[in-house]
Formats: C-alpha cells, sequence, structure tokens
C-alpha cells in the first residue's frame, strides 16, 4: 500500500554570538524578530516540512562545537548561523567537517554586501549550501532546502 506519510526528520538549528541580542539592536541590519521570534518561525515551517525543529545558542566557540558533535546519532542535518565565528573558525568548520552531516549555512545580513572580512566564511566549503542577506527569511529558506536534500 502507498505510505504517504513521510517520516519526520530531525534538524539542529545553531545560532552563534551575539544573535541572542536579536530585536535588541542594530534592527537595520538584523531585523525586528528576537531570536525567540525566529525559534517559533522555524518550529513552525519545521511542522509544516515534517521536521522536527531542535535550537540552540551560544556565545563560546567550544560550546558549538560540543554542540556539532552531540548532533550526530540525534540529528540529520544542522542549520547554522555561525554569526561571527564564521569568519573566524577552523574550530566550528573541523567539527561540522568531523560529523559530516548535511549543513546549511545562513545569514540574516548579506555578508558579500559588508565589510570584506564577512566575505570568507570558514564554514562554507563543509556546507552544502549558503543563504545569506534575506532577514529572518534565510533561516527558513536554509531549512527547507537542508529537509529537501536530507529526503531525497
Ligand atoms: O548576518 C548574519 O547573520 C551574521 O552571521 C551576523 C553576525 C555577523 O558577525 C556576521 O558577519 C553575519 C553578527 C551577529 C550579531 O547579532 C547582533 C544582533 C543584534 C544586535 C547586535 C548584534
Amino acid at each position: 500500500m502507498l505510505n504517504l506519510t513521510a517520516e519526520h526528520v530531525s534538524v539542529l538549528v545553531l545560532h552563534g554570538p551575539n544573535l541572542n541580542l536579536l530585536g535588541q539592536r542594530e534592527p537595520g541590519i538584523y531585523g525586528s524578530l528576537t531570536l525567540a521570534e525566529i525559534n517559533r518561525l522555524l518550529e513552525e515551517e519545521g511542522k509544516k516540512l515534517q521536521a522536527n525543529v531542535f535550537h540552540t545558542q551560544s556565545n563560546h566557540e567550544g560550546a558549538l562545537v560540543d554542540a556539532i558533535h552531540e548532533a550526530l546519532g540525534q540529528h540529520q542535518g544542522i542549520l547554522i548561523n555561525a554569526g561571527a565565528y564564521t569568519h573566524t573558525s577552523v574550530a566550528l568548520r573541523d567539527a561540522l567537517a568531523a560529523v559530516n552531516l548535511p549543513t546549511v549555512e545562513v545569514h540574516l545580513s548579506n555578508i558579500y554586501r559588508r565589510e570584506d572580512f564577512r566575505h570568507h566564511s570558514y564554514i562554507a566549503p563543509v556546507a552544502i549550501g549558503q543563504i545569506s542577506g534575506f532577514g529572518a527569511q534565510s533561516y527558513l529558506l536554509g531549512l527547507q532546502a537542508l529537509v529537501h536534500h536530507i529526503r531525497n
């Protein structure tokens, strides 16, 4: 018999440093939604996609590395906004490469329209793709792309 019920996939959303301040500072660059509101939108999008969405934020590089390691065996993919660590962290890149889970990199702002130091990402070469510049929508587009990739 044809089974039309897609199995749920599990996705870990990782938010890097300073993103806990969203909605409180610099709304011109990062939008007016808080991180809690973005997480809520991701959960709602996850329901539509039949994906369970788990999220965590840290201002500490090692805590993000630990979260990536712990994703192995728990989640089928990672959606990450590594914040400023995008441009500095070999450790995050190595952790993502080590667990080898499909990863989508997202940014609220268009990092290529900003300062030169934001144009390079250590994450991009180990990600299946990157979405940058669409505000909170970057996360939702990233989740859609990640879940489609996992299913296919
Ligand atoms: O555009 C993005 O999503 C970034 O990952 C945000 C990072 C930045 O370092 C990257 O180059 C691009 C910064 C996140 C800082 O978040 C704040 C939120 C509210 C107020 C101040 C900072």
